[in-house]
C-alpha cells in the first residue's frame, strides 16, 4: 500500500488550525497537526507546496524512513516551521498505523505505564482575588495542578492572564486578531519580581501544601534575574518555573541551578533534541516542555524523552489551545506510554473546535485518557471545517515601559 493523496486544511473556529491529512491506497485516513500560533499559513505552504509531492507513492509504513527522508535528506533543516510540518506527517502516519492495527496509538508505544495522565489547567486573573476564584473552580472540577499567572501591579495586559476575568472559563488565548500587525505588551521585569513571591505566598496560605502550583515565566528575565526569582520562590514549593529565560540561551540555566532547588521547564519554542543538548546531559532541567507537533512529531519526541529519561528528566508536553486536540492526542499518547512522564499542560478547547475535531479523550477527576478508538483517536469533520474561515492572527510584542523591545 502507499500514500495516496495529502491535502492541508486550515480552518478557524475561535482560532486558526492547520491539519494534514493523507489518505492510503485502501482508504486509511490519518491526521497530523500542523499548527503554528501566528505563523499557520507558512506551514500550510510548506507542506501544500513542498513536501505533499514527496509523499505520494511512499509507503505509508516506513514511519522512521519517511522521517530521516524530511529531516535529515534536507539540507535546510530544522526551525519551527520546517518540524511543524514534518511531525504532522509523522503523526498522520502513526494515526494510519495504529488505525491498521486496530489499536490505540499508545498500545504501539509500549501500552499504558499509568491509568491516566496527570493534566494542569490555567488559572489566571488580572488580581488576587479573581485569580483565588480561579483556582477555586479548578479544584472544583478536580484538577490536582494549577499553572498561576497573575496580573502585576502598574503592568497592563500582561501574558497569560485571561482578560475576560474569572466566569466558567478561565483560560486565554494570546493570539490577537489584531489586523496587519501583532498588537503590544508592557513589561517590566522589576515590578515582577517584587510581586510574584507575595502571590505564591498567599496561594500557599488559601490552598495548603496540597495543590501543585506551576508558573511560566516567558522567557523574561537575564539569568541573575531568574537565579533570584527561583531562590525567593522556594518556600512555596512550585511543581516547576516555566521558561525562566529565553529559550536559545542554554547555559543562561547552569546559573539558576547555582542557585535554588525551584524545578525548572523549558522547551515549548525549541524543535530538535539538539535544543536540550545540553541542558539534557548537564541536568539543568526537570522538565521537557516541547510540544509534539513543534518537535517533529512521535518519533522525534519519543527519542527526545527517552534520552531525558536517562538523566532522570520528565516530560510536561505543551499543550495550549494552538495545540490542535490531534496533537494533543498524540501528546496524551505518549504520556500514557512512557515510563518518564511528569504532567501535561491541558487548556480545553472551546465547542465549535471540539465540533471540528471529533476527540475520544475523557477528563476524571484531574486526569485524562486518551481513550480506546484505533489510532489517534481524533477525526476532523471537513464540512465543520470548512465553515470556519482562516483569519490573521499574531502573537503579541513585548516592551518594556521605555518602549524597548523585550521577549514576549
Ligand atoms: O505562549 O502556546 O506554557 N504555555 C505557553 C503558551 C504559549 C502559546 C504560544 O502560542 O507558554 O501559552
Ligand atoms: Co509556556
Amino acid at each position: 500500500m502507499s500514500i495516496e493523496s495529502v491535502d492541508v486544511i486550515v480552518t478557524s473556529p475561535g482560532r486558526n488550525f492547520v491539519t494534514l491529512k493523507v489518505t492510503t491506497s485502501d482508504g486509511v485516513v490519518g491526521w497530523g497537526d500542523a499548527t503554528l500560533n501566528g505563523r499557520e499559513l507558512s506551514v500550510a505552504s510548506y507542506l501544500s507546496e513542498h513536501l505533499a509531492s514527496m509523499l505520494i507513492g511512499r509507503d505509508e509504513d516506513r514511519i522512521e524512513d519517511t522521517w530521516q527522508y524530511l529531516y535529515r535528506g534536507a539540507y535546510w533543516r530544522r526551525g519551527p516551521v520546517t518540524m511543524a510540518a514534518i511531525a504532522a506527517v509523522d503523526m498522520a502516519l502513526w494515526d494510519i498505523k495504529a488505525k491498521k492495527a486496530g489499536m490505540p496509538l499508545y498500545q504501539l508505544l509500549g501500552g499504558a505505564s499509568r491509568d491516566g495522565v496527570r493534566v494542569y489547567a490555567h488559572a489566571s486573573g488580572t488580581d488576587f482575588a479573581a485569580l483565588s476564584n480561579a483556582i477555586t473552580g479548578y479544584r472544583e472540577l478536580g484538577f490536582t495542578a494549577v499553572r498561576v499567572q497573575t496580573g502585576v501591579p502598574g503592568l497592563g495586559q500582561i501574558y497569560g492572564v485571561s482578560s475576560t476575568g474569572p466566569g466558567v472559563r478561565y483560560d486565554y488565548e494570546p493570539a490577537k486578531r489584531s489586523g496587519d500587525r501583532p498588537s503590544e505588551e508592557t513589561w517590566d521585569t522589576r515590578q515582577y519580581l517584587n510581586h510574584m513571591p507575595g502571590v505564591f505566598a498567599k496561594i500557599r496560605e488559601e490552598f495548603g501544601t496540597d495543590l501543585r502550583i506551576l508558573h511560566d515565566g516567558h522567557h523574561r528575565m537575564t539569568p541573575i534575574e531568574a537565579a533570584r526569582f527561583a531562590k525567593d520562590v522556594e518556600p512555596y514549593d512550585l511543581f516547576w518555573l516555566e521558561d525562566a529565560t529565553p529559550g536559545e540561551d542554554q547555559t543562561a540555566l547552569r546559573l539558576i541551578r547555582q542557585h535554588s532547588t525551584t524545578p525548572l521547564a523549558i522547551g515549548e519554542v525549541f524543535n530538535t533534541v539538539y535544543d536540550y543538548q545540553t541542558l539534557i546531559t548537564e541536568r539543568l532541567i526537570d522538565y521537557v516542555r516541547s510540544a509534539v507537533t513543534h518537535t517533529g512529531g512521535i518519533t522525534a519526541m519519543k527519542k527526545l524523552l527517552d534520552f531525558a529519561a536517562i538523566y532522570g528528566i520528565r516530560s510536561g508536553i505543551h499543550g495550549p489551545t494552538d495545540i490542535s486536540p490531534v496533537g494533543m492526542a498524540a501528546a496524551l499518547h505518549l504520556d500514557l506510554a512512557i515510563h518518564n512522564f511528569g504532567i501535561q499542560e491541558y487548556m480545553p478547547h472551546n465547542e465549535q473546535t471540539l465540533e471540528v475535531f471529533q476527540t475520544s479523550f475523557t477528563f476524571d477527576r484531574g486526569f485524562l485518557h486518551p481513550g480506546d478508538q484505533p489510532g489517534l483517536g481524533v477525526e476532523l469533520d471537513e464540512e465543520a471545517a470548512g465553515a470556519f474561515e482562516y483569519t490573521k492572527a499574531y502573537l503579541p510584542v513585548n516592551r518594556l515601559l521605555d518602549g524597548t523591545v523585550h521577549d514576549w
